[in-house]
């Protein structure tokens, strides 16, 4: 919408308060809170306020939930040469140069309290490197194993972007060609009232939130990075969250067994901890592959309790392949992907410009929500503890330290597995993605070494 329209545009949705308010400003801040609207969109906000009010969302909770069908890890001789088989296939990809990686880096990281951006949030154990250094560093050491160029995208939020690009600027993007790495910023949508108005959050701006991760494809699209990407002949994306210091990115099997069932979206998961645990669980939802948010489940739901021997065990660890295809496809007709509305309480300046709580509503797409619409999906089952331990809470569960002894304890295993290392017990220990990036080459570096770990060590 154009600056000149906005405030036309809220005065016709009867947003009083908030005209009031800007006819008071100075004519520099009038153009400035003009300026802060431009980027939001109003009329989705409006339409799907309406579209919510009245709503009874317990309709749209799926009436029938079963078990989907999951690449379990192989156990038998035909289950592990068909793994091997997809590791063949995935490698390929990755020497075609087909594969780009997407972190999505926007979301507000409200529970862990970190000022800034969690992705400079310094996780390793030993050179407490941050979670951007060591995504960049796995790419690069791809790049280098698979003599491939693969682009790292980095989705922002507005509030974060210039802190994140400063960030690998000023280390020289960890090693990689700048030119190989790609910000884009998704959108915000504004918070609501459930009578319809939206709110202020300071002199010249509306209370927003990023729209969620599912976001990201519709961001990806409207930067141009989409159609770039095909052009440039890659078809398929890797998906990962910023908290996940263990992520296996672009993971060889993982992309073979996407390719050889020519899914279009693909998802690993992992055996949930307990009925808690804070992960959306993997079903058939209503005969459709699909992810159900634990917020989204009724209390006592079989579902949410595993259901009897945990039929329902599979959780969804965000991460994800999609054929760049597909997403074409979900940007092609508007955005395709549906929308949550969370009710949340926030500070805000109150008529006399003093902060008072508000009740809202706040609306994001779930990337997952993608898997219902794929022609064809895959789901890989995967360990815990190799590729799992988000960095979400300040402390106890999921949180810096528990990531950090998950990454000191895979490397120890790995170590081990090599068969070449005595490590004293609850010694951190570091390995560089660019000295090996799984156990196999861990393994074939150390080949003839006998090292005997004592103290913080670090291999790179
Ligand atoms: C998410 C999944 C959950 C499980 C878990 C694994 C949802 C709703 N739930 O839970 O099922 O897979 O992750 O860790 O996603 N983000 C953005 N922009 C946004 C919102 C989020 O980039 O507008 C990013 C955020 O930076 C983070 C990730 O998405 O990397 C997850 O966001 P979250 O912390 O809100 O999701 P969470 O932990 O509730």
């Amino acid at each position: 919408m154009k600056r000149a329209e906005t405030i036309d545009f809220l005065s016709e949705h009867n947003q009083r308060r908030i005209i009031q308010h800007y006819q008071r400003l100075s004519p520099d801040k009038q153009n400035l809170f003009r300026r802060n609207l431009e980027g939001l969109d109003l009329p989705l906000i409006f339409k799907l306020h309406q579209e919510f009010s009245g709503k009874n969302t317990a309709a749209l909770v799926p009436v029938d939930i079963q078990p989907a069908p999951i690449i379990t890890v192989p156990k038998t001789p035909s289950e592990l040469v068909f793994q091997e088989k997809a590791c063949v296939e995935g490698e390929a990809l990755l020497r075609e140069n087909r594969v780009a990686v997407l972190v999505v880096a926007g979301g507000q990281g409200s529970r862990f309290g970190f000022e800034g951006p969690k992705g400079i949030f310094p996780v390793s154990p030993v050179k407490k490197k941050s979670l951007f250094q060591l995504f960049s560093e796995t790419v690069s050491a791809l790049n280098c194993r698979y003599r491939a160029a693969i682009p790292l995208l980095i989705m922002t939020s507005r509030e974060n972007d210039g802190t994140v690009k400063d960030f690998f600027r000023a280390n020289h993007f960890f090693g990689l060609d700048s030119g190989a790495v790609f910000f884009f910023t998704q959108e915000m949508l504004p918070t609501i009232t459930a009578d319809g108005n939206l709110i202020l959050k300071d002199e010249t701006h509306l209370f927003a939130n990023p729209d969620g991760h599912g976001g990201s494809l519709k961001a990806l699209h409207k930067s141009g990075l989409l159609s770039e990407l095909v052009q440039k002949g890659f078809s398929d994306l890797f998906y990962g969250q910023v908290d996940n210091p263990l992520v296996k990115i672009a993971d060889p099997v993982f992309l073979g067994y996407h390719r050889m069932a020519e899914s279009e979206f693909s998802l690993k998961v992992l055996r949930r901890r307990n009925a808690a645990e804070k992960i959306g669980v993997y079903a058939l939802l209503d005969g459709k592959p699909g992810v159900i948010e634990y917020s989204d489940l009724a209390p006592g739901s079989d579902c949410l309790s595993g259901g009897e021997d945990m039929r329902f065990w599979a959780g969804s660890i965000a991460i994800h392949i999609l054929s760049l295809s597909f997403v074409e496809r979900l940007n092609c007709q508007g955005f395709s992907l549906p929308y949550h509305r969370a009710v949340k309480v926030v500070e805000a300046p109150g008529q006399d410009g003093k902060a008072e709580k508000a009740t809202v509503w706040k609306f994001e797409t779930f990337v997952f929500d993608g898997l219902p619409l794929a022609a064809r999906t895959c789901c890989v089952e995967t360990f815990r503890e190799e590729e799992f331990a988000p960095v979400k809470n300040r402390q106890g569960e999921d949180s810096a330290d528990t990531a950090r002894k998950a990454i000191s304890d895979r490397f120890r295993r790995w170590l081990v597995e090599a068969g070449s290392a005595v490590v004293a017990p609850g010694v951190p220990v570091e390995i560089s993605p660019r000295y090996a990036l799984d156990p196999a080459e861990l393994a074939e570096k150390l080949k003839g070494k006998t090292l005997v770990i004592k103290e913080d060590t670090y291999l790179e």
